[in-house]
């Protein structure tokens, strides 16, 4: 069954606050002294008291916030990386004759969850939710949960060992508990018909609820329509409709609710279709360009991971005050609030899973793991307007093995939504030819997962890896994919304040030189139908550790980690300036 869809619009109880925690790298707290598995674990929530062997006691333990990633709450453990785990109370069971769902909106990595220390569910991935039911666990009082979370960086993970962003580790989003009645609305699939743009198509499932009826009503289309489900509770529909059409310009958000006797669920959905021609990508059947950028999911201000909507809604203030329609949500799936205040404020997205650089491509548990992170993004997001593109991977090495595991990843996105265009970052190939004696470089992309993606992906560094900014003015593009082509990524790195001349590297100036001449390359790309310049904010990387200059960041930010605009914001903000009415 699929996770229970728009869990802030119901019934719930959030678990934020403090949670009592003790860090645990030789994993005492699961494992006795041959490795099996211990009796009196930390899942038991013993003391002292209890038993000699019990040498913890969760209450004396000191306490950080969930949500809140654990490097940056208490500074031994900024470069941690291991098992921590948590602790806390649980309300009273409710004798309501409902139903209880505890829901992890994320935890990275890997995660196991213990209701009054029975285990009740485990979870891979860091950036997705999970969930399970609880109520036949909870006792009239006494109730509590504990959770070991993992964040070892593993060769086989999704990501693997090695990436450029700092790995947050903890409880990074929202516990949840939802309440619902014994038959409920579980998961709705609502969007406009990209096959007959005059109806909006989709479905419904229901929990315990064969042979229902189900009420869809949208108000603001005069819509009220019944649905019948089948004995599994799942129900499809198409109703004639013209909706005003959600766009960066209008955004339009209709109030769409599903109902049944004892349950309903409201949600605001915006109505737009978005497909490609040729090389173009249109937006409500007319061309558009993506004027993006890319952003890491740490707040603005400070390097932790976003989990407020208030801090969602601020990098999202940002993209709009540099004059963007779109942001690429790099490099794994963004929090729950970040595709609704796109909806809300009118930005076109781009969200990805970790699947980046060389993951292990042969095995099949790794290509489950991605799967069910794409799934979990896709069930959790698609009925958000404003994303537009599903991205199944950055930066991977082409080979045999790799097309094969990202197509069979494409399949899984088309099947879980028709509706919405795949893509993924790739690199180019570079060749230098001569030209009236000059060299000339070529850039031709011909990576074969071209062929199965829907809109190409590029991230390319001239001017800052391997070339020269001047080799950037000598540069040419070629593609005989005939389909749009967005530059996923491009940059230079200057932390905030350090001037010099326009050639002096590091410097705030030659990340300037740098967009300058990228921009004058792209108005000549043809086929360049948008672009996420590489990033909105400095971000926390151990990959970086040049001193006083680097310090642990990527400095590729137009934006410091303080907070503080770079002179390049301004340059990009002009750029888009000049190019908001293509
Ligand atoms: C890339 C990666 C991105 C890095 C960036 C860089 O190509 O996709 O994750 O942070 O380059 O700064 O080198």
């Amino acid at each position: 069954m699929n996770l229970i869809q728009n869990p802030y619009n119901r019934n719930r109880q959030s678990l934020a606050g403090d949670w009592h925690y003790i860090i645990d790298p030789y994993e005492t707290g699961f494992y006795d002294l041959f490795g099996n598995e211990n009796p009196f674990g930390y899942f038991r929530n013993l003391t002292p008291d209890d038993h000699w062997a019990s040498e913890y006691n969760f209450k004396q333990s000191p306490t950080m916030k969930v949500p809140g990633d654990w490097n940056t709450q208490e500074p031994t453990l900024l470069w941690y990386e291991g098992t921590l785990w948590y602790f806390r109370e649980l309300p009273d069971a409710e004798v309501d004759g409902g139903r209880t769902f505890l829901r992890f909106c994320a935890a990275n990595y890997h995660s196991v969850v213990w209701v009054n220390a029975i285990e009740v569910m485990r979870h891979t991935g860091g950036f997705t939710p999970f969930e399970t039911e609880i109520g036949s666990y909870l006792k009239p009082t006494g109730n509590f949960v504990v959770a070991k979370i993992n964040d070892e960086r593993l060769k086989d993970g999704v990501p693997t060992r090695n990436t450029d962003w700092w790995n947050y580790g903890g409880i990074t989003r929202d516990v949840l508990l939802i309440k619902t009645p014994q038959s409920f609305i579980r998961d709705y699939f609502c969007q406009l018909d990209p096959e007959n743009d005059s109806q909006i198509k989709g479905f419904v499932e229901l929990d315990n609820g064969a042979n229902k009826d189900v009420n869809l009503s949208i108000p603001g289309l005069g819509i009220e329509h019944l649905i019948s489900t089948d004995s599994h509770g799942f129900g499809q529909f198409a109703i004639k409709a013209e909706p005003d059409r959600w766009s960066p310009e209008n955004v339009a958000l209709y109030e769409v609710r599903f109902s049944i006797d004892g349950d309903s669920i409201e949600d605001m959905i915006g109505f737009r279709i978005i497909e490609t021609s040729g090389e173009d990508i249109l937006l409500n059947g007319e061309p558009v360009f993506l004027r993006g950028i890319s952003i890491h999911e740490e707040i603005i201000g400070q390097a932790s991971r976003v989990n407020s909507e208030a801090e969602a809604r601020r990098l999202m203030e940002e993209v709009k005050a540099l004059g963007c329609n779109y942001a690429r949500l790099a490099h794994y799936p963004h929090n729950d609030h970040m595709c609704r205040i796109a909806d809300e404020m009118g930005v076109l997205l781009w969200c990805e899973i970790p699947v980046y650089w060389a993951i292990n491509w042969q095995s099949e548990e790794v290509l489950h793991n991605a799967r069910n992170q794409l799934s979990e993004m896709i069930v959790r997001d698609r009925n958000r307007a404003s994303i537009i593109l599903w991205s199944v991977a950055n930066e991977t090495p082409a080979s045999e093995a790799r097309t094969e595991f990202l197509k069979s990843l494409i399949t899984t996105a088309k099947s879980l939504d028709p509706t919405r265009l795949t893509t993924a970052a790739m690199f180019m190939r570079p060749d230098k030819v001569e030209e009236n004696g000059k060299v000339i470089r070529t850039y031709t992309l011909d990576d074969p997962l071209a062929d199965h993606l829907d809109v190409l992906g590029c991230n390319q560094y001239l001017g800052w890896y391997y070339t020269k900014v001047s080799d950037i003015a000598l540069s040419r593009w070629h593609s005989d994919k005939n389909k749009p082509l967005i530059m996923s990524e491009f940059g230079a790195g200057a932390p905030k304040g350090k001037r010099g001349g326009p050639h002096d590297r590091w410097t705030e100036d030659y990340q300037v030189t740098v967009y300058e001449a990228q921009f004058a390359m792209m108005d000549d790309i043809p086929f360049l139908r948008g672009l996420s310049p590489w990033i909105l904010k400095d971000f926390r990387t151990p990959k970086r550790p040049l001193a006083g200059v680097q310090d642990y960041f990527n400095r590729k930010g137009i934006i410091s980690d303080q907070g503080e605009r770079k002179l390049a914001w301004d340059t990009v903000h002009a750029y888009y300036k000049k190019r908001s009415s293509d």
